[in-house]
């Protein structure tokens, strides 16, 4: 446990040390006034929350401090904790129901995609179920090599195509050896794509309905991978995919590289998807389920 803390806060060490370093200076042993809240709510904007998430949060905790009776500046601290805390979602149990379960990977370019399926790939057969990626990246002949290099170090069965061929029956193709081996989980990785590429996001959509076209039902789950390095651009991002693809949930990459990590607050705010995992490091076991207590405590901890 101790581990995993410590884990979560070298992760958010950036994070922590940008604008929420500056917290426990403003929030000292000084009475709480107006400037407290202007600086208070200034900070948080440079925090990467959004301004809506920002001024909720100020306005909540100008009530706790009317209704407490606060009137210390370091009061605050705990409140806002607390606060901060119960605007993140805990992500939801993994749904094992469809067999096997589907799961769409989808992203822009270089947000992590392919090392987070084979984070999650270490991770599912940890846990003793059977794992099977589809590479339908066929758009680079080096992403096939790079899934194909982590399902033999993980000894998971990687279905490729030829290099620029449809990455559509790749996906057919991976469900339907996913089904003749009775596997658990079929993790598809999909080449990076600005999601202002119309062709592009229209080549997705077509991925998405072969591979309902290869399993009723499937894909299951699309999850969108964000490089959180990226800020408030990735909210656009993240807009484009979830109409496209119908996103179900976020994994937030290389939190580690990024003093952003508030945007996790922008994303759960303006588009109501969980925050499913989130990357803390370069190496194979950094990927973590989603934690509300320890990212906050991570990101305030400096
Ligand atoms: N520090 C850090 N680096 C990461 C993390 N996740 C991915 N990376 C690095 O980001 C780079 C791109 O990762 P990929 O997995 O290849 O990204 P991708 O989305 O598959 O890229 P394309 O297929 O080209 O769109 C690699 O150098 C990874 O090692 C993370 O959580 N932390
Ligand atoms: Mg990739």
């Amino acid at each position: 446990m101790a581990d995993l803390l410590s884990k979560w806060r070298d992760g958010l060490f950036k994070t922590s040390k940008s604008a929420f370093g500056r917290l426990a200076n403003l929030l000292g042993a000084t009475e709480i006034n107006q400037e407290t809240w202007d600086e208070l709510e200034a900070l948080l904007i440079q925090a990467d929350l959004g301004i809506e998430t920002a001024t909720d949060v100020i306005d909540s905790l100008q009530r706790i401090v009317r209704d407490r009776g606060l009137t210390r500046a370091n009061e605050l601290q705990s409140v806002l904790r607390s606060d901060l805390r119960s605007r993140l979602i805990a992500p939801p149990a993994m749904n094992w129901t469809a067999h096997p379960l589907v799961i769409l990977i989808v992203g822009v370019n270089g947000s992590g995609k392919t090392t987070a399926i084979a984070k999650l790939g270490q991770r599912f057969c940890g846990e003793g179920k059977s794992v099977l990626f589809g590479a339908a990246d066929t758009f680079r002949a080096a992403a096939m090599d790079q899934l194909q290099i982590w399902g033999d170090r993980l000894q998971v069965e990687v279905v490729a195509g030829a290099p620029e061929s449809d990455p559509g029956a790749v996906a057919f193709n991976a469900i339907q050896s996913g089904i003749a081996h009775k596997v658990d989980l079929i993790l598809i990785d999909t080449a990076g794509r600005l999601h202002t590429r119309f062709n592009l996001m229209e080549e997705l959509k077509k991925i998405h309905r072969v591979v309902g076209k290869a399993l009723a039902g499937a894909p299951h789950a699309v999850w969108l991978v964000l490089d959180a390095t990226t800020g408030q651009n990735a909210l656009q991002q993240a807009r484009a995919f979830k109409e496209a693809v119908n996103a179900t949930g976020v994994i937030l990459t290389k939190l580690d590289s990024s003093a952003h990590g508030g945007m996790a607050f922008a994303i759960q705010r303006e588009l109501g998807l969980p925050i499913l995992f989130a990357g803390l490091g370069e190496k194979i076991e950094d990927l973590e389920p989603f934690n509300p207590e320890a990212f906050v405590d991570g990101i305030l901890d400096s």
